[in-house]
């Protein structure tokens, strides 16, 4: 038997929502991703304000399919980056594409991970592929891709809103993440998130959003 309360919602005044909708696109677009980091620590405080905002996501039958590993352990960081290291050498000698290395660019990335131990906090997000039943039985997650999507647009929202900078990593392949943070099978490693203040001379790369109309079909 389902149960339901009662929905808390503030309605707002015509005038007000116009007024957020454009602050908060404005807000958002105003966010960009940097490889260049400062080493200044940043409150534990301040991410586990961005998880509880990243585990506000709506999930498949709210099953809430998602685990964060935030790292501030120095040991840690420099294993990651090691490993990561590792498996990006080879990623760009080797499994890349010439059409990938074409369209990576203008981005200018390559193996070389100084944000993984610069930034004071590392925060994995980990798929949970499957749930674990306290019998060891597996239980079905459903949408376990598109629930850990959301949770990472609202917590790269999150960490945007608070001043600090994140970047959105996929090692390749990822699956280390899951040894060296010590986490169980059914956690697949989504996406690693540096987390901290840019460097004073941090650049991003010359990138333009596509205009409205282009991402846009009214009907
Ligand atoms: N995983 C590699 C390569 C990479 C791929 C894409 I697509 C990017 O947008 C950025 C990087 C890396 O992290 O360098």
């Amino acid at each position: 038997m389902p149960a339901f309360e009662s929905l808390v919602f503030t309605r707002l005044s015509p005038e007000e929502s116009g007024r957020r909708a454009a602050a908060f696109a404005a807000h958002m677009q105003a966010r960009r991703t940097t490889r260049h980091f400062s080493t200044e620590p940043v409150p534990r405080a301040w991410i586990e304000d961005a998880i509880r905002a990243a585990g506000s996501a709506p999930s498949g039958a709210n099953q809430q399919p998602w685990t964060f590993v935030a790292v501030s352990d120095a040991a840690l960081k420099e294993r990651i980056r090691e490993v990561a290291e590792a498996e990006e050498r080879r990623f760009y000698a080797e499994v890349i594409t010439d059409e990938w290395r074409e369209a990576l660019a203008p981005l200018g990335t390559d193996a070389v991970k100084t944000h993984l131990t610069d930034a004071p906090w590392l925060v994995v997000l980990f798929r949970q592929a499957f749930g674990v039943n306290p019998d060891g039985s597996h239980r079905t997650h459903y949408y376990t891709q598109e629930s850990c999507g959301i949770a990472a647009g609202l917590f790269i929202a999150a960490v945007h809103t608070m001043g600090l900078v994140t970047l959105t990593h996929t090692p390749s392949p990822m699956g280390f993440l899951r040894e060296v943070l010590e986490r169980p099978a059914n956690e697949k490693p989504f996406l690693l998130m540096p987390v901290g203040y840019p460097a004073a001379d941090a650049q991003v790369p010359s990138i333009t959003r596509k205009p409205l109309d282009a991402i846009t079909v009214w009907r």
